[in-house]
């Protein structure tokens, strides 16, 4: 990721979708949009990675479920840039609950349930650089400053 801004979001593809291979349909969305790609990488999200992501909802009962599922295969993570892009990617993607999704949505036309909506994607300007920051562990220059006055 060669630059973070308001014009980045992340938006990942969960187990589910990528079990039921949607990673393929979903890119072609956004790009239809008009929406660029600047990162991708497909992983296994870790527990730690999970509880700093959603550290919002770790007290919830929902929660463990929660890792289970995102943890029940590998998410395709990804970064993607243009105008207005978190609002508009967290519109195209839908409510969190399906059930709310209009069709149109990435939510809306390929998921039923809460705990199976195939997607995420950031809901604000902060939490899209915190994530991007936490799922493509970009070092902060100022970090290797000190690294350098350590050594
Ligand atoms: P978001 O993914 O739309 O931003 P959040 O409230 O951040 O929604 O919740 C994160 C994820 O946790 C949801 O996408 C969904 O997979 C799961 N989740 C949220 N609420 C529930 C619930 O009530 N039951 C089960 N899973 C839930």
């Amino acid at each position: 990721v060669a630059e973070l801004s308001s014009k980045d979001t992340p938006i990942s593809v969960k187990p589910d979708g990528v079990q039921r291979r949607y990673v393929g349909q979903i890119i072609q969305r956004f790009e239809k949009r008009g929406f660029k790609l600047v990162g991708l990488k497909m992983l296994q999200a870790s527990d730690g990675l999970l509880s700093q992501h959603y550290r919002e909802l770790v007290k919830k009962p929902f929660y463990p479920n929660l890792v289970d599922y995102m943890t029940s295969g590998p998410v395709v993570a990804m970064v993607w840039e243009g105008l207005n892009v978190v609002q508009s990617s967290r519109r195209m993607v839908g409510p969190t609950n399906p059930a709310e999704a209009p069709a149109g949505t990435v939510r809306g036309d390929l998921s039923l349930h809460v705990s199976r909506n195939v997607v995420h994607a950031s809901d604000s300007v902060e939490g899209a650089e915190r994530e991007i920051k936490l799922w493509f562990e970009v070092v902060e220059a100022s970090a290797f400053f000190w690294i350098y006055v350590c050594l």
